[in-house]
């Protein structure tokens, strides 16, 4: 069974925590990550939209290896970012990319790299979300067609025609310290017309905001910001996506 499935059967929905390489030293990456584990989170997404350099992703994965027991999964920005030492890889597709670089390109230089150095690949359709007035950091790298917040169809879309291809699961990001998520619709849209996990992550700041997007159908959170920032909130995030849900 894929790690996403197992996650998802032993815990019904999961959190991921996401730390960027660039951000900090690798034992620094490695002290984070061990205040992830304890405050309850499933996984270590390891990435970042500017990494470039495989040498620093490769010490910050062995810092957070040699300090939790959780599945490390690479988040690759290229085929230069992916590191052997890795359990899994979100091997993807950015679904509403213009440029193929993205799309095909990238993934394409990475996969002989993935098969030789044995790492899962966890194929994984990517979507990303325009929900910020100011451009974040993907959106200034990629040239997107555009969703914007409550362009609920082309979501739709882009997220059926994932599962269609036969990815396993669908991505939506907001991007990195988005402005606001991705509002509770246009999950529940997605969720709707979808029979593969829904993985949500961009702007999710606190537990309450986090139980909302579960309970519009969410089965994976994302944080990354918040993790850099004050780990403290992890824990409530980490609680209330696993308590009972809010909707009375
Ligand atoms: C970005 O979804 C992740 O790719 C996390 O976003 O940094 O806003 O939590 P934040």
């Amino acid at each position: 069974m894929s790690l996403i499935n197992e996650l998802l059967q032993t815990y019904e929905k999961a959190h991921f925590s996401l730390i960027d390489p660039e951000s900090q030293t690798p034992e620094e990456a490695g002290r984070i990550a061990k205040i992830c584990e304890e405050s309850g989170t499933n996984a270590i997404l390891i990435g970042g939209s500017t990494v470039r350099n495989r040498n620093r992703v490769y010490d910050t994965v062995e810092a957070i290896k040699k300090n939790v027991n959780l599945p490390t999964i690479l988040f690759p920005n290229s085929a230069e970012s992916i590191s052997g030492n890795v359990e899994y890889i979100l091997f993807m597709m950015l679904l509403n990319s213009r440029n193929n670089k993205f799309r095909f390109e990238e993934p394409a230089k990475g996969a002989p790299l993935v098969k030789k150095w044995g790492i899962h690949p966890i194929s994984t359709g990517y979507i990303v979300v325009s929900t910020s007035r100011e451009p974040t950091t993907i959106e200034k790298n990629v040239e997107l067609d555009i969703i914007h917040m409550d362009d609920t169809d082309k979501a739709v879309e882009y997220a059926v025609y994932g599962e269609l291809m036969g990815l396993s699961c669908i991505y939506c990001d907001a991007g990195s310290g988005a402005e606001k998520p991705i509002s509770n619709e246009m999950i529940r849209a997605i969720r709707k017309n979808l029979n593969i996990p829904l993985i949500i992550g961009g702007g999710i700041r606190n537990g309450i905001i986090a139980r909302e997007k579960i309970d519009a159908g969410a089965d994976i959170i994302v944080n990354g910001t918040i993790v850099e920032q004050d780990t403290k909130i992890i824990r409530d995030i980490v609680k209330k996506i696993h308590s009972p849900t809010l909707i009375k």
